[in-house]
């Protein structure tokens, strides 16, 4: 079987969930694709590259990551690193032959979005892979979702309504990580999680068209977290300590008109107590609806139109083996994939596309379009008008 050397770059909690992925992915699906080794993992920190080495069995760490970009011996990188840097490593590993799986947002801002589009194009000459870890349109229960929209199941498409809320940063003494410095993320809520809603949108409806859009900021500074790896929240920092101003949206609100008629909504905040990820998208059709939640991710609930007036309502798919990505699922459903499992698949989609020569469907173009999108919404949050997607 052709063997794969991976090179991990950021070894935080992304790069975690890479190496689960990899791990697991042949143990899930066999014959795997092919077989990634797990060779040279970066971080910036050494103890943490250290460490990653040893817990997650890398054979060699760096700090640097130009060793992993120019190692002629790894055939795949992982980035998994603050959004600012996605593109000077991204567009190096093409340009030295690396396939690449880079975290979401593809990049802090539009133009490294368009020049890692432009040099993945031109890196798929030479059958050169690029993906974008946009992992939740691949939940078996949303790509169920899309068959059933694909063959018509749904009828005409009116509405897709889609929300992505979390409560992590709803704290004001979580600290201020790279996640809210707009010179690191780019943005704050919008590329970090209503990025990924914006994806499954354009996933099952096709491409937005136009946005119309509402950001606001609820917690204008935060204690400085000084170094370290992001915490999501999970340490608060005293009221001592030093605080910076936020300059990144904590919420974000629009409408969207779909290229093909349909409409709908996006919202999205980090601020949402009592919301842990919860993505919901809810799809209305002549002939149907389909509802998802992440919170209860193996389920699929749909209503028909068709059935009689006594008995149509919402029913609940669990999936399972007779689905999408079955081999994943285990064996019965309600035994249910996790966070870990949906990693896997991604990784599954990943080494299958290097090993099978197809762009995978997350590809960099698909990841700059969200950018694109994500660019019309912050222009009609400063405009007060709809604002036409440019592509
Ligand atoms: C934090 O909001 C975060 O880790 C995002 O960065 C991920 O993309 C999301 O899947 C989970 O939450």
């Amino acid at each position: 079987m052709r063997k794969l050397n991976v090179g991990l770059i950021g070894a935080g909690f992304m790069g975690k969930a890479h190496v689960i992925g990899y791990s697991n992915m042949p143990k899930l699906f066999w014959p795997a694709p092919a077989m990634p080794i797990l060779k040279k993992v970066c971080d910036i920190v050494p103890e943490i590259a250290e460490e990653a080495k040893e817990r997650f069995g890398f054979e060699q760490c760096c700090t640097d990551w130009k060793e992993v970009v120019n190692d002629p011996t790894i055939d795949v990188v992982s980035i998994c690193t603050p959004n600012d840097s996605h593109a000077e490593i991204a567009i190096a590993a093409l340009e030295a032959g690396k396939h690449i799986i880079c975290e979401k947002p593809i990049a802090a801002t539009l133009e490294d979005a368009e020049r890692m589009e432009a040099t993945a194009v031109k890196a798929a000459e030479n059958g050169i892979i690029s993906m974008n870890a946009y992992q939740y349109r691949r939940v078996p229960a949303l790509v169920l979702a899309k068959k059933f929209i694909d063959e018509g199941s749904l009828g005409e498409l009116l509405n897709i309504r889609c929300t992505y809320l979390q409560s992590w940063s709803a704290d004001p003494n979580s600290p201020l990580s790279w996640r809210f410095q707009k010179k690191i993320a780019g943005a704050g809520t919008l590329g970090d999680i209503a990025s990924h809603v914006i994806d499954i949108a354009q996933y099952l409806g096709g491409d937005i068209d136009e946005v119309v859009s509402m950001m606001k900021t609820y917690i204008k500074e935060r204690p400085v977290q000084e170094g370290g790896v992001d915490l999501l929240g999970t340490v608060k920092l005293g009221s001592d300590a030093k605080r910076q101003a936020v300059d990144v949206d904590d919420e974000d609100t629009f409408l969207v008109k779909f290229k093909n008629g349909t409409v709908g909504s996006i919202e999205a905040t980090r601020n949402a107590w009592g919301r842990n990820n919860y993505i919901t998208v809810e799809v209305h059709g002549t002939e149907g609806t389909v509802f998802f939640n992440y919170e209860r991710l193996n389920e699929l609930q749909v209503c028909w139109a068709k059935d009689p007036d006594d008995r149509r309502g919402f029913k609940t798919i669990y999936t399972g083996p007779a689905h999408f990505y079955g081999e994943a699922t285990w064996n019965i459903p309600g035994m249910n994939i996790g966070y870990g499992e949906l990693k896997t698949i991604e990784m599954y989609d990943f080494i299958k596309a290097i090993a099978t020569g197809e762009q995978p469907s997350t590809n960099f173009k698909v990841g700059c379009r969200v950018e694109k999108v994500c660019h019309a919404v912050e222009k009609s949050s400063e405009t007060n008008k709809w604002e036409k997607v440019i592509d």
